[in-house]
C-alpha cells in the first residue's frame, strides 16, 4: 500500500504568495495566482498536512471526462493494460482519487468553461497541487497553463507559468502537428523510460513552450519549427502533449507506468533513432457490405469493386478488424476504414460498421480514422440527423478523426458560389466542435487532359506524361458518390476552399490510379502538396515500396496510404518502412 501525504491547502489563486505542497515523494512549490507568470519568489507556504493511507484499490484509475468528445480511446487503453476505470461525476471525485487521469479534448475555452463551472476546476487545483498521481493528455497538459491564444486568451489552470500558442504554419511547417515525432528528454521522468528515440504520436494545433518560467516542470520537448513542451513532470503530476493511447507500444509503456509505478521495470535499451517528424505509412480500408450482406474489406480498381465474373460478386480480401489489428501489429502508423457505400446508405444505420470501430479501437492503439455517408440526413420516419450527429457517434464508437467525401465537395461548391461560410456545412461544424485536427477531406478525383493551360476555369498542370491525344496539360476533377458523378470544381479549388473551411488534413486519391499498382500520381500530389498548409496523405497506386519514397521524395506528402498491396500481402507494411528508412526517410519503426 502507497502512503500519500494529503495537504489542506487555503484557497486558490487570491494573493501572489507562493505556497508549497507535499507529495508523495517531493515537495514542490507553485505559483498561487495563476495570472501572475511574472512570479518569481518561492518561499513554501505554510502547509496543514495530513498523512493518509491511500491507494487501496490498485487497479482503479479515476478518469476526468466532462463529456466534450471522444476518451473511448483512452478508456480501451486502461482497460486493456488491466485497469479498472471510475469517472468523476462530482468535483469530490477528484480529490478522492488515488490515480486520475485527464484526457483534455475539444477547445480549450470551453473546457475551461465546463470545468470552472462543475467546480472541477478547483478541485483539478488542489489535487495537483497536493501532489497527487495525475496524468494529463494533450489539452489535459495545456489547461495546466496560465493561459491559451486558442479563441482566446482564454485563462488556464494557472498551476504552470505560460502562455499556450498556436504553431507558426510559415517556414513549411503544417499545421495541425499531425504524426510520430520525436521527444528530447530533459530530465529523467519515469513515465518516459521505455521512449527512448521511439516516435509518439502528436495531434495538436496549439502547444506551450519551455520558458526560465517553467523549466522546473518540462520533462520533455518536441521539435516542429520550434521547440515546444511534449511532457512536464513535478513528483507524480505528469502530463503529455502526445496520446500514450494513440503511440502504440511505446505508449501504452507510458500509460502502464503512470498507472502501475511499483511494477516500473528496468529502463528499456533504446532502439529507435527518432530525430523529427516521421513520414507516416496508412493502411487504407474500404468497406461495405456484400451481396450476401456481410460487411467486407473491398478494393476497386479504378473504384469498380466488382469481380469481373459472371457473378459479378463485390471483391471479399477480408474482415475489417481482423485486417486492421493485422496492420496495428505490422506497425501501420494508421488505419482508415472508408464506408464505400455511406453516400447511399445511412451511416448510423449501418450499425455493423459502429461495431468495427468499436471492436478495432479495443486492440488497435494508432489513429483511426472513418469516412464515408458524413452528411445531414432524414431517415425513412423524418427523423433528421445532423451530420455533426453523425460524427459524433463515429467519434463515440473510436474514431479519432472522421472523413468526409461527397459533402466536401458540395460545401466548397456552394462557398465559391456565395463566399459566405455559414458554418452550418458538415466540415465547418464538425470542425468547430471538434477542431479541425478530428476532420480528414477526402478527394476523389480524375484526371482530365486538355490541350493548353487556358482550355478550363480550373487550375491545369503540366502532365510529366501526355495524355492519349498528345495532350500535355490536365486538371483535376472532383466527383462524388464514389466516383459516380463529376463535379464542377477541380481538386487544387477544393482543396484550397476545404482548408479554409477547417479540414485539417485531405486525403488526396485519383482514379485513374486506384488499384492499378503503377505508383502515386506525382503530379496531382505534388500540386495539392504544394497548394496548401494542412498535411496531405498521398493516395492511389502503390505496388511497390519504390512508389513511397518516390511521392515522399517528389512530393511534399506528410503520408502515404496503401491498400490492395496490403490487403494482398504483397507487400507488408515493414517493408515499405524499412525501404523508406534504407532511402534517408524517416519513419516510425
Ligand atoms: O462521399 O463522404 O460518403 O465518402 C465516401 C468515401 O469512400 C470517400 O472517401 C471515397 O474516397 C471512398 N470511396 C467511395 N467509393 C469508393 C470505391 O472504391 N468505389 N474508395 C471509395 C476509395 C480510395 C482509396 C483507396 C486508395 C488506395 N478508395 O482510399 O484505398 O485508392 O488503393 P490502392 O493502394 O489499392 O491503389 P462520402
Amino acid at each position: 500500500m502507497e502512503t500519500v501525504a494529503c495537504a489542506s491547502v487555503t484557497s486558490f489563486a487570491t494573493t501572489s504568495l507562493p505556497f508549497s505542497f507535499l507529495s508523495q515523494s517531493s515537495i514542490i512549490n507553485l505559483p498561487q495566482n495563476c495570472h501572475k507568470s511574472t512570479l518569481k519568489s518561492r518561499s513554501p507556504r505554510k502547509l496543514v498536512t495530513c498523512a493518509s493511507s491511500g491507494s487501496s484499490s490498485g487497479s482503479v484509475v479515476t478518469l476526468l471526462d466532462y463529456g466534450a468528445g471522444n476518451v473511448r480511446s483512452v478508456r480501451n487503453a486502461i482497460r486493456y493494460l488491466g485497469f479498472e476505470i471510475e469517472d468523476v461525476r462530482t468535483p469530490k471525485d477528484i480529490l478522492n482519487a488515488d490515480r486520475l487521469i485527464f484526457p483534455g479534448v475539444g477547445a480549450f475555452a470551453s473546457a475551461m468553461d465546463v470545468l470552472t463551472k462543475t467546480g472541477m476546476a478547483e478541485a483539478l487545483c488542489t489535487y495537483i497541487k497536493n501532489g497527487r498521481p495525475f496524468l494529463g493528455i494533450c489539452l489535459g497538459l495545456q489547461l495546466l497553463f496560465e493561459s491559451s491564444e486558442e479563441n482566446g486568451p482564454v485563462n488556464g489552470l494557472g498551476l504552470i507559468p505560460g502562455v499556450v500558442g498556436r504553431f507558426n504554419s510559415s517556414n513549411d511547417f503544417r499545421v495541425p502537428h499531425i504524426g510520430w515525432n520525436a521527444l528530447q528528454v530533459a530530465k529523467d521522468s519515469e513515465i518516459l523510460d521505455d521512449v527512448g528515440d521511439h516516435h509518439v504520436y502528436f495531434v495538436h494545433s496549439y502547444r506551450a513552450m519551455p520558458s526560465d518560467d517553467n523549466k522546473e516542470w518540462v520533462s520533455s520537448t518536441c521539435n516542429y519549427g520550434d521547440d515546444f513542451i511534449a511532457s512536464i513532470q513535478r513528483g507524480n503530476v505528469h502530463a503529455v502533449q502526445f496520446h500514450p493511447e494513440k503511440s502504440g507500444d511505446v505508449g501504452l509503456s507510458v500509460l502502464r507506468r503512470f498507472l502501475n509505478p511499483n511494477s516500473r521495470g528496468a529502463k528499456k535499451p533504446t532502439q529507435g533513432k527518432a530525430s523529427k517528424l516521421a513520414k507516416r505509412v496508412i493502411a487504407c480500408l474500404d468497406v461495405r457490405t456484400n451481396d450476401k450482406g456481410d460487411l467486407v474489406v473491398t478494393k476497386g480498381d479504378q473504384y469498380d469493386v466488382r469481380e469481373h465474373t459472371k457473378e459479378n460478386e463485390v471483391r471479399n480480401l477480408g474482415k475489417p478488424v481482423e485486417l486492421a489489428g493485422q496492420y496495428y501489429k505490422d506497425r501501420a502508423d494508421e488505419v482508415s476504414f472508408l464506408n464505400i457505400t455511406g453516400f447511399r446508405d445511412f451511416p448510423l444505420g449501418d450499425l455493423p460498421m459502429l461495431q468495427v470501430l468499436r471492436h478495432t479501437s479495443e486492440n488497435v492503439f494508432v489513429p483511426l480514422t472513418v469516412g464515408g455517408g458524413i452528411r445531414d440526413f432524414t431517415d425513412a420516419n423524418g427523423r433528421y440527423y445532423s451530420s455533426l450527429e453523425v460524427a459524433s457517434e463515429y467519434f463515440r464508437s473510436g474514431a479519432d478523426k472522421i472523413s468526409i467525401g461527397s459533402d466536401a465537395v458540395y460545401a466548397a461548391e456552394e462557398y465559391i458560389k456565395t463566399k459566405v461560410k455559414t458554418g452550418k456545412s458538415s466540415l465547418e461544424q464538425i470542425s468547430n466542435v471538434y477542431g479541425n485536427q478530428a476532420v480528414v477531406v477526402s478527394i476523389d478525383p480524375r484526371r482530365v487532359y486538355v490541350k493548353g493551360p487556358n482550355d478550363v476555369q480550373f487550375k491545369t498542370i503540366r502532365v510529366t506524361k501526355p495524355g492519349p491525344n498528345g495532350e500535355e496539360y490536365a486538371w483535376y476533377q472532383c466527383t462524388v458518390n464514389g466516383g459516380r458523378e463529376g463535379r464542377p470544381i477541380g481538386a487544387y479549388e477544393l482543396a484550397k476552399v476545404v482548408e479554409e473551411l477547417g479540414a485539417g488534413e485531405i486525403l488526396l486519391n485519383c482514379i485513374d490510379c486506384d488499384g492499378q499498382g503503377k505508383g502515386f500520381d506525382i503530379d496531382l500530389i505534388k500540386l495539392i502538396s504544394d497548394a496548401v498548409c494542412i498535411p496531405v496523405i498521398a493516395s492511389s497506386g502503390a505496388g511497390a515500396v519504390e512508389h513511397f519514397s518516390e511521392v515522399f521524395m517528389k512530393t511534399n506528402a506528410s503520408a502515404a496510404l496503401a491498400a490492395g498491396i496490403f490487403h494482398r500481402k504483397e507487400v507488408p507494411v515493414q517493408s515499405v518502412k524499412a525501404h523508406l528508412l534504407k532511402e534517408g526517410i524517416e519513419v516510425r519503426m
